[in-house]
């Protein structure tokens, strides 16, 4: 089994197996060392320096419409009207009423607690406050139990998820793992066509059919994935509103006909959600979690103007369904998309996006 984070590790590593998230500096592995174990690849030191890239993108993206949170800590003191200013900055930022008022009623706690008398103080503890709420949001992808490894990707139109599956396979095939990408898009040429380049591009093989069934492709291109014995198979959905209930029935017999093909498929079902969706990004979520039952989530373009405050609110609906049924999978945020090159995708970590937000 191997994991997108490093396992030959020389310092403290994360561990796949317990699923317990990985140290600041471990998360900086991408999935560039993801095979290592599997594949016996000598393990390379973090590159800071490729960190530092992204979080700048995501930085700069944040900037754009958050810049409204850090300027509420540049008074002279800690008052209701600094208050305010902050519950409007998060709900700006696209938190949601729900946890906006959680953070800060958090917030405000811990000033009590601690007898913070600075703003800058306030400014830590909700930095601190925000990374644990965001923290069971952050856990690696394990590939490796089963093979193949089956992925299927859902979401909205336009959100990311053929880019997404682009950059994913660029990441596994570069480090040795064979994918094979399945085009369960089959409504557009031009879908057949996107994933065509993305497949080109990574040299790995490509399962479509031009306007077939998409749980049909879907199952072939399973029983392919086993029968040529492929690490992962990818499989990528056409775009559709969670309104569409249609087309929400066809997503759930794409995964129906991959258990067919495989009993333990699908290994993942992931949501693809553009970061710039706001408050609606919570209702997809819940909409795709219904009708799926997810296991990961990717935020896209973050680079832009998203303002990432939807996170804090996925987050406190993950707490409080999980509170509510302890036998509920959270989803985590596998990736977030900070670009439309290859390389632009990054392990999520919560405690370097709830810094990224208040900077
Ligand atoms: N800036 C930026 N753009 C992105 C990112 N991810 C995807 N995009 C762009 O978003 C647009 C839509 O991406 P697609 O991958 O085609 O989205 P999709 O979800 O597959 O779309 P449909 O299949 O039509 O539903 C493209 O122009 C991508 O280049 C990202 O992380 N950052
Ligand atoms: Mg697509």
């Amino acid at each position: 089994m191997f994991s997108f984070f490093r396992k030959k590790s020389p310092g403290p590593a994360s561990d796949a197996h317990s699923g317990e998230p990985a140290a600041a500096s471990e998360s900086t592995r991408l999935i560039g060392s993801a095979l290592g174990r599997a594949l016996d690849l000598p393990a390379q030191a973090p590159v800071a320096a490729e960190r530092q890239t992204w979080l700048g993108k995501l930085r700069a993206g944040l900037r754009k419409t958050g810049s409204g949170l850090s300027q509420v800590f540049t008074g002279a003191q800690i008052d209701d009207t600094l208050y305010e200013e902050l519950e409007t900055a998060l709900l700006m930022a696209d938190a949601g009423v729900q946890a906006t008022e959680w953070l800060l009623q958090e917030v405000k706690r811990k000033v009590a607690a601690t007898g913070a008398t600075r703003p800058v103080q306030v400014q830590n503890i909700l930095a601190d406050v925000l990374a644990q709420l965001l923290q069971p949001l952050q856990k690696p992808l394990v590939i490796g139990a089963h093979t193949p490894n089956v992925i299927m990707v859902a979401g909205v139109n336009g959100a990311g998820k053929t880019t997404s599956i682009g950059k994913l396979t660029h990441h596994l095939a570069s480090e040795g793992a064979s994918v094979l990408l399945a085009v369960a898009d089959t409504f557009r040429a031009a879908a057949r066509e996107q994933l065509a380049v993305w497949a080109d591009r990574n040299t790995v093989e490509i399962v479509s059919q031009e306007g077939g069934d998409p749980a049909a492709v879907s199952f072939d291109a399973v029983s392919a994935g086993r029968a040529r014995g492929k690490d992962v198979v990818l499989v990528d959905t056409a775009g559709r509103l969670p309104t569409q209930l249609h087309l929400m029935e066809e997503l759930k017999k794409i995964k129906r006909v991959i258990t067919k093909a495989d009993p333990q498929a699908p290994d993942e079902v992931l949501l693809v959600i553009d970061g710039n969706t706001g408050q609606n990004a919570l209702a997809q979520v819940k909409a795709f979690d219904e009708a799926l039952q997810l296991t990961g989530l990717i935020v896209t373009k973050l680079d832009g103007t998203a303002k990432g405050g939807v996170l804090a609110a996925i987050a406190l609906w993950a707490r409080q369904r999980q509170a509510q049924h302890p036998d509920w999978r959270a989803v985590p945020v596998y990736f977030i998309g900070v670009g439309e090159k290859l390389e632009d995708l990054e392990t999520f970590n919560a405690r370097e996006f709830a810094q990224a937000l208040l900077d």
